[in-house]
């Protein structure tokens, strides 16, 4: 809905609107939070913010950008304080279109000479005639484009002490010239003279009220005097001025802080007004820095009868896509790539190819992936390997911090390692890293990589200090790097593509060649899905 809908929603209702001054985006911001109807965008306390009389020194755009920014910060709807309408007829068309393009619900307008004073300034309070308030109040309404937007004309004749008659005649003459409300001005110290004018007024308009001066009258009798809307002008920027000063006067007088902590909000809600969690929400979903340069392929391709012990539970089921609680492998996976920026994900996809239904990702199927193994799928993502990429084995389920430290490391060929190793399964992929880690030993994980002597399955369990996770980052250069070894090994085995070549054998031969590959450790935070126990353990986790 829109601020100016809104509005008039508020002067359909049967209750005292009620709307209070500020002067930035967060004055706004906290009129909104503590639940009232609407922004007065005063003069006043614009004025006091810049630290400049409240006597038209600051210019329209001044007053304007003001506006904007707190019709920016928030959703309820703007009344702007315009003063005089910054000079003739032609100052308040223009004046009002730029208020009413600027999104602002209401303008008001009040019949003084230009410069004007602040109402409760002693001295000059100098008049309009009807005639020439009337042209403007016409003028704004010819203006405006939405029906809905409210033009206030505020009445000064109280203010000016030229008495009840002027101001109920001029009054009469604003609403018949087409004000959508009237804002009766008074500086009385009680509501006397405010009852005498409601009481006489015909309600041709609705009413609105600024008891600055006499804070005794209450919304109940506002109410009962047909009041529409109050004013709270400057209460906001009064309050503020106080807090401001004891505590600057507390932290000139003291040696430290402490005396002042009860004084101030905490830096967590500074945070919260600024929009500082929306901002990180924003940066989740829409910075793509370094994350974004990255691609993942994910092998998928092997038939899972043959590697594993889920057998009764996979049946057709390519382990990627295997469900747990109500999301496949795969699934839960993109959403931890895509929570941290990372998009283009391309999985390789061949045994039972059809049951692969995870939308947002590329798929690349390996028709042969019965005589072929991960390797070889990897090989199969072509131009998506002219990147730096992350691998990440289908099997395995990783939480997104080891993405991220995974792509905080310098190193061309980073494989995820941890020293918790399961010794007694052939499928254990084994490391023999430089610098040993006591098993259980570390809680906290370096970010100092390790350097990897010694990849493989077939590698005497007693040896190896770590365990591969199926995790691994290669550099753009890396990936030229795991290329060349693998045209290097295939051409070995003579191009036969019968013969199987493993992942780990190619880690192996780039070792062989003297390329330092790193190990980042890691304590935990994935679970590979290659047995019952662990699918079972997966659906406790999830
Ligand atoms: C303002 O807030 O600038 C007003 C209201 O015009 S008052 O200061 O009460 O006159
Ligand atoms: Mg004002």
């Amino acid at each position: 809905m829109k601020k100016t809908e809104k509005l008039r929603e508020l002067f359909k209702g049967n209750r005292v609107i009620r709307i209070a001054g500020a002067h930035d985006g967060l004055s706004a911001k906290l009129v909104e939070c503590n639940g009232l109807d609407g922004i007065w965008a005063s003069g006043l306390e614009i004025s006091t913010s810049y630290a400049v009389p409240d006597a038209n020194i600051l210019t329209m755009s001044q007053y304007l950008e003001r506006a904007c920014e707190m019709n920016d910060a928030v959703e309820i709807p703007i009344i702007t304080d315009c003063d005089t309408g910054y000079g003739n007829v032609n100052n308040v068309i223009h004046m009002v279109r730029k208020y009413e393009a600027a999104g602002i619900a209401a303008v008001c307008i009040e019949d003084k000479l230009f410069p004007k004073v602040n109402s409760y300034v002693p001295g000059r309070q100098e008049l309009a005639s009807i005639a020439e308030f009337v042209g403007k109040i016409m003028a704004a309404k010819s203006a405006q484009m939405d029906k809905n937007f409210m033009v206030i004309a505020r009445v000064e004749a109280l203010i000016a002490g030229w008495g009840m008659e002027e101001a109920l005649k001029r009054a009469i003459n604003y609403a018949d010239a087409g004000a959508d409300a009237i804002l009766i001005h008074s500086k009385a110290d009680n509501p006397k003279e405010i009852r005498e004018f409601c009481q006489r007024w015909d309600e041709r308009v609705p009413l609105v009220v600024v008891p600055t001066t006499y804070p005794m009258l209450g919304l109940k009798e506002m109410g009962k005097l047909s009041i529409k809307m109050v004013i709270y002008a400057n209460h906001g920027i009064r309050a503020s001025i106080k807090a401001m000063n004891n505590v600057f006067s507390e932290i000139a007088r003291s040696e430290d802080l402490t005396t002042i902590s009860d004084s101030i909000v905490s830096m967590d809600d500074v945070f919260n007004l600024q929009g500082m969690r929306q901002l990180k929400e924003l940066e989740r979903l829409f910075l793509k820095k370094d994350a974004n340069s990255v691609k993942v392929i994910i092998p998928a391709a092997g038939d899972p009868r043959y590697e594993s012990s889920l057998e009764g539970v996979v049946r057709d089921c390519p382990i990627a896509m295997l469900d747990i609680n109500g999301k496949p492998i795969l699934q839960r996976n993109v959403d931890t790539l895509n929570k941290i920026g990372i998009f283009d994900i391309t999985v390789i996809t061949g045994y039972n190819s059809h049951k692969f239904t995870v939308e947002n990702v590329n798929y690349i199927e390996n028709k042969n992936f019965r005589n072929t193994s991960q390797i070889d799928s990897i090989i199969m993502a072509g131009e998506k390997l002219d990147h730096n990429i992350i691998l990440a084995f289908s099997d395995v389920l990783f939480e997104k911090e080891i993405i991220q430290r995974l792509l905080e490391t310098k190193s061309d060929i980073v494989l995820t390692i941890d020293s918790h190793i399961v010794r007694n399964s052939k499928a254990t992929d084994y490391v023999e890293a430089e610098s040993f880690s006591a098993n259980g030993a570390r809680k906290i994980s370096p970010s100092k990589l390790n350097k990897i002597l010694k990849a493989s399955k077939s590698m005497n369990p007693e040896e190896a200090n770590f365990e591969f996770i199926g995790l691994a980052y290669f550099s753009k250069n890396g990936v030229d790097i795991l290329k060349k070894s693998y045209s290097r090994i295939r051409k070995k085995f003579g191009n036969n593509s019968a013969t199987r070549v493993d992942f780990f054998d190619v880690i192996r031969d780039i070792i062989d060649s003297g390329v330092v590959v790193s190990g980042l450790e890691v304590n935990g935070g994935w679970i590979e899905i290659r047995s019952l126990e662990n699918y079972k353990l997966a659906h406790s986790i999830f």
